[in-house]
């Protein structure tokens, strides 16, 4: 057995990652715009103080930043790669690998420029039509998400972003504005993405419990998911074919050792960081642990019984994740550690580390399809993986990324055996099939694509676009259906 017929091979990005054109045609800042690489970088929350005086939270922004933009510094996302003006070149390109799916998102303040308007920016629905248009011309079907890792700044300034319960309506109107324009264009939805990251990035860089970070940052979960489920609700009701789906930042966890208290650690980090989101998004309640969780960081959360019965009723169609790498559990010190950006904690000596400090695990995604399928049994994607390089361009214009293609080889060859273990496994979309700027460190260097993108870590290039020798695997791969590798 291999792939079935029907599989969707493809790519993914966001629009703070690629698109560019932060202030044309009416696109209002959205918070990614005031940050610099520099603080991306370094990936720290910060407190700062929003325009009217209000503590802000959460946002990883430069001191005294308040939407201003210093004109000596690097902002990656105001350029991105130009995507905004290169997308027909681009999904040309992707035509050309085959694609069957090309997973990118939408940018809110392109359309609600500031998040709260009752009329959506009709330049900023015009992009994206033009997006589909031209993905269909090549019968490449769209994976929209709605959120990616950005919103409006206005609402972080005024309403403290996510913690407060009013984004949920600014967040609604947001989503039911797009589901419904573009409901004879898009199929397939995903309400935010990597929706768990809120609590376990925090939990990846600080581990701390002594500030009231956690009250928020499960707060703003909690809202979140509310958002998504309305969302899934209304694009049901305007379409009962759409597929829509969560997304969820899958890190495998290993124990270290058979201590049983690293056997239960890895278990509570299992719940705190996988189940906890994907049981509310695919099974429409919080998990019993959840109690546990709320009591063990000292949580009192604001739920209503209105949200309640919202999550029930919305729940997902289609279990969707990223996957990159796994991670270890341990109460034991160790002086083996690893301290990259999204990875934190004790070294596995059974796995090689990128540059960057990612475990390179195959397994672990066998591992992870096979105890996700069991759990919610819905039809599940990858939507992200990939391997972050600094890649060399040689005198002819040349990438020998032999390194990726051997990565990308042996995590396909994963989610086959995944597959003939009898999980429904539908899609594959690698992460940045083209070279955009890194979430992690606002770097273009730490590259992933099948397409190379002339534009350094300062923002000068010329934003020509090369194929990489992955470009030829990739295209290989999917014209044998996953055979070839
Ligand atoms: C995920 C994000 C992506 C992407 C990816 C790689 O967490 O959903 O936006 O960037 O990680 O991370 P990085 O860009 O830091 O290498």
């Amino acid at each position: 057995m291999g792939f079935p017929k029907t599989f969707m091979w493809g790519g993914a990005t966001a629009a703070n990652q690629i698109e560019g054109a932060y202030n044309v045609a009416g696109r209002g800042l959205s918070v990614r715009d005031v940050m610099t690489a520099g603080s991306l970088k370094k990936r720290r929350t910060i407190t700062y103080e929003n325009t009217d005086g209000t503590p802000g939270r959460g946002l990883v922004l430069p001191k005294g930043a308040h939407g201003k933009i210093f004109e000596d510094e690097y902002y990656p996302n105001h350029e991105g790669i130009d995507f905004y003006h290169h997308y027909k070149e681009d999904i040309a390109l992707f035509a050309e690998m085959g694609f069957k799916m090309f997973r990118l998102s939408l940018s809110w303040s392109r359309i609600f420029p500031n998040g709260n308007e009752e009329e959506p920016n009709q330049a900023g629905l015009d992009f994206y039509h033009s997006v589909f248009d031209e993905l269909k011309k090549y019968d490449i079907e769209p994976l929209v998400t709605i959120s990616h890792f950005e919103l409006p700044l206005y609402l972080e300034e005024r309403y403290g972003g996510w913690s407060n319960r009013k984004l949920i309506d600014y967040y609604v109107h947001f989503a039911q504005t797009v589901l419904t324009e573009y409901q004879h264009e898009v199929r397939y939805w995903l309400t935010f993405n990597e929706i768990n990251t809120t609590v376990m990035f925090l939990a990846i860089r600080s581990g701390k419990t002594d500030d009231n970070s956690y009250q928020d940052a499960y707060q703003q979960l909690h809202y979140q998911l509310v958002a998504s489920a309305k969302a899934v609700q209304i694009g049901h009701h305007i379409n009962n074919d759409f597929i829509i789906g969560c997304m969820i930042c899958g890190i495998v966890s290993y124990p270290l050792t058979p201590d049983p208290k690293d056997i239960l650690k890895d278990r509570y980090a299992w719940e705190q960081n996988i189940f906890y989101s994907g049981d509310v998004q695919c099974l429409g309640e919080y998990p019993t642990f959840a109690k546990r969780l709320w009591h063990e960081h000292n949580v009192t959360l604001d739920i209503t019984a209105s949200d309640l019965n919202e999550l029930k009723k919305g729940t997902v169609d289609l279990y969707t994740f990223s996957y990159y790498m796994s991670s270890i559990s341990t109460t034991h010190d160790t002086d083996n550690m690893v301290g990259g950006n999204f990875s934190m904690g004790a070294k596995n000596p059974y796995l090689k580390y990128s540059q960057w400090q990612w475990a390179d695990d195959p397994m672990g995604l066998q591992y992870y399809l096979e105890v996700i399928y069991d759990r919610y049994k819905l039809p599940m994607m990858i939507v992200e993986n990939g391997l972050g390089a600094n890649d060399v361009v040689t005198k002819d214009e040349k990438i020998h990324d032999n390194y990726r293609i051997d990565y990308m080889k042996k995590h396909i060859l994963a989610m086959k055996t995944a597959l003939n273990n009898g999980v429904n496994l539908i899609g594959y979309t690698s992460w940045g099939c083209i070279d955009l700027v890194s979430a992690g460190t606002g770097q273009m260097s730490k590259r992933y694509g099948f397409i190379y993108v002339d534009q350094d870590d300062t923002g000068a290039g010329s934003m020509k676009r090369i194929r990489k020798d992955s470009f030829y695997w990739y295209q290989k791969v999917i014209a044998t259906n996953g055979e070839t590798l």
